[in-house]
């Protein structure tokens, strides 16, 4: 069974209302004031099955049980008001539809909104369509011919440009996109199905197994059900019981019950027209615009990077900075323009732009969107998104974008690694950043990964040269640092990674590849190139002991370093040398110009402090002497060094221990 939606589109009173009644039997418009005034205001909904294709559309069998003919065409419809008023409500229905009827009545021809309905089909990439010459019996058929030229001419070099692709091409007539039909009399009524089945043959089916999608664009609530919501589901498949998010609140809710055309159902499908009963969120918690999504899986933004295309009916170019009225499936927002390379964009111009949002929204790369004038309200332009999560400022965009707008799934996702150069990607944020499913994106990289194109580490994925460059830098920083510490065994781990930018996953990664290769070692917690070991001399090691154990051993009354340097066997500028190789490793710590303490002696006296303080909250330079059994000389120092600290806190005489 496939499942595609039909949407309507024209001038008000063109009959588009009516069609969908003689199609579906369905009336759909709704509401009381539509009724009452004989126009269409927001969007109505109707169904039917048709037999798909082959024999059973070309024979006289489509009004015969479709059960019979096998294959069932389920065709959900998005009936639109034509009013000029509305078309903000005719956008939160065109988003999701697989199939225009562009209506123009035959006594009027084309009007206003059969342009602007037009357009914004073109824009939203609305490949499919049947043109219907509606009213037929109202006009002579010397009329009917004239408006059907004038339309071929309106269409020409457009998508509904009469496609030749048609299956049956023998059971339509010569210019067969476009269909004359009367609602009031039937006429013609049999060949639109045909040209319908026809038609949706051709649409690229939707895909039920990706990330499931429901832009909401009713809810109400149902006696006896409580809340329910209605979109065209654009993607995926939502069960009963699963868990949802709705976007951009973030709630959770959990979908009590399925219907599909007025039906009871276990799933729904990309290409429904779906109904959803929502536990969890009342009507007030949701309303059209928002989108139900799985938990946990998309991110809202702020800010998308896209390509725009003017209208050339545009009045004016689009200048940098502009604000339009932003509309995407069921969501509208007003949105900044902000143009990256030119000033303005011409009409019937495209651009790369970014749309900076007031709020936050769910927006994927591929979703279509028109954009508004400010005022006067008109349909001005519109595009495609292709990056959703946009970096700040970046160099390169160009290029990046136009790798988003041109490539295929592997070169994107390449384009999106290769951005993070050395920092990666996880899988779950190229999910959240392309729309796609987790298989889709392995599949697609799986060559790449394979060629060495795409690197894992760990969770991540790095571009393959992005990583033989962090490569080359580790190396080249090990050694610089062995050139200006020679007496150091290595680089700790650590300051190394800070020091080349890399988070942990990525940095074991490389670092165990680099080992495997030969170019690096580690000793310990230490890294180092290669036999690059301790460069130190025997009695050098045994001096540094030596010095080390003489704090070590003298606690806080430590000993003048000058004494301590002159009883080494190596001479004094090593020694110097020494001492600061223990003041980096912060196994000897500087108090003050003179006073140099081993790190345990200074950590005693913290723990001293704390047990203090359990006695008293303060301390004088009397007390702290006697605590510490050492001289004025000393405490000062040491006082000033735990001020320095946060140990203590200086408050006239005394100090505070914190
Ligand atoms: N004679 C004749 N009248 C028709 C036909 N189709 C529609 N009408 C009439 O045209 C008027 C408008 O029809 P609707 O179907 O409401 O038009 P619409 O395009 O849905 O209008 P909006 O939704 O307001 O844009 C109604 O009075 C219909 O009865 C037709 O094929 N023949
Ligand atoms: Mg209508």
């Amino acid at each position: 069974m496939k499942s595609i939606i039909v949407g309507t589109a024209g001038h008000i009173d063109h009959g588009k209302t009516a069609l969908v009644k003689a199609l579906t039997g369905i009336d759909a418009d709704r509401l009381d004031e539509e009724k009452r005034r004989g126009i269409t205001i927001d969007l109505g909904f109707a169904h039917m099955d048709l037999p798909a294709g082959g024999e059973a559309a070309k024979n006289d069998g489509a009004k015969n049980d479709p059960a019979k003919n096998g294959e069932i065409l389920r065709l959900g419809f998005v009936d639109v008001p034509g009013h000029e008023r509305f078309v903000r409500n005719m956008l939160a229905g065109v988003g999701g539809i697989d199939l225009v009827l562009l209506v123009i009545a035959a006594d009027e021809a084309i009007m206003p909104q059969t342009r602007e309905h037009f357009d914004i089909l073109q824009l939203l990439g609305v490949q499919r369509g049947i043109t219907v010459l509606t009213k037929s019996d109202a006009v002579d058929a010397e009329t009917l011919e004239v408006v059907r030229l004038e339309v071929e001419e309106f269409l020409r070099g457009t998508s509904l440009d009469n496609p030749k692709s048609l299956n049956d091409p023998k059971s339509l007539n010569d210019s067969n996109s476009i269909v004359a039909v009367s609602s009031l009399t039937g006429a013609g009524l049999e060949e639109l199905k045909r040209a319908i089945v026809a038609a949706a043959a051709e649409v690229q089916p939707r895909d039920s197994r990706a990330i499931a999608r429901l832009p909401i664009d009713r809810v109400f609530t149902m006696k006896g059900f409580g809340t329910v919501v209605t979109g065209t589901l654009v993607a995926g498949t939502i069960r009963r019981e699963d868990e949802m998010e709705v976007f951009p609140t973030g709630r959770r809710v959990r979908v009590r019950g399925v219907q599909v055309h007025g039906q009871s159902a276990e799933s729904a499908v990309a290409g429904q027209r779906t109904a959803l009963n929502i536990a969890g969120a009342s009507t007030e918690d949701l309303s059209r615009g928002m989108t139900l999504t799985p938990p946990a899986t998309f991110e809202v933004t702020r800010r998308a990077d896209v390509r725009l295309r003017l209208l050339s009916s545009a009045p004016r170019p689009l200048k940098n900075r502009a604000r339009v009225h932003f509309h995407s499936y069921a969501m509208e927002a007003v949105a900044e323009v902000v143009l990256h390379e030119a000033k303005q964009i011409a009409p019937g111009e495209e651009a790369f732009a970014r749309l900076k949002l007031p709020e936050a929204a769910l927006l994927l790369p591929g979703d279509r969107f028109i954009i508004r004038q400010f005022s006067p309200v008109v349909t001005i332009g519109g595009g495609v998104v292709l990056d959703a999560a946009p970096i700040q400022r970046m160099s390169g965009y160009a290029d990046f974008l136009k790798a988003l707008a041109g490539g295929d799934a592997e070169s994107i996702l390449q384009a999106r690694i290769a951005r993070r150069r050395h920092k990666g990607i996880s899988i779950s944020r190229l999910i959240a950043v392309t729309g796609w499913t987790k298989n889709v994106i392995e599949t697609r990289l799986a060559q790449a990964l394979r060629a060495g194109e795409v690197v894992r580490a760990g969770e991540l994925l790095l571009h393959g040269p992005a990583l033989e460059a962090l490569k080359v830098h580790i190396v080249s920083t090990v050694a610089d640092f062995h050139k200006n510490n020679p007496l150091v065994g290595g680089i700790s781990k650590e300051e190394l990674r800070t020091q080349v930018d890399a988070v942990p996953q990525v940095f074991e990664t490389v670092a165990a590849m680099l080992v495997r290769e030969k170019k690096l070692e580690v000793a310990g917690e230490l890294m180092r190139l290669p036999g690059r070991g301790v460069a130190m001399k025997d009695e050098e090691s045994e001096s540094k002991k030596k010095i080390e154990d003489a704090f070590a051993s003298a606690g806080l009354k430590v000993p003048a370093l000058q004494e301590v340097i002159a009883g080494l066997k190596v001479d004094k500028v090593r020694a110097q040398k020494l001492v600061t190789l223990l003041l980096r490793e912060k196994v000897l710590i500087k108090v003050s110009d003179e006073l140099v303490f081993h790190r345990n002696a200074l950590e005693e006296l913290r723990r001293q402090m704390t047990t203090y303080k359990a006695k008293s909250a303060k301390i004088d330079v009397a007390k702290f002497k006697e605590m510490t059994g050492v001289t004025r000389k000393y405490a000062i120092p040491l006082l000033e060094y735990l001020d320095r600290e946060r140990v203590t806190k200086r408050v006239g005489d005394v100090r505070e221990i914190l």
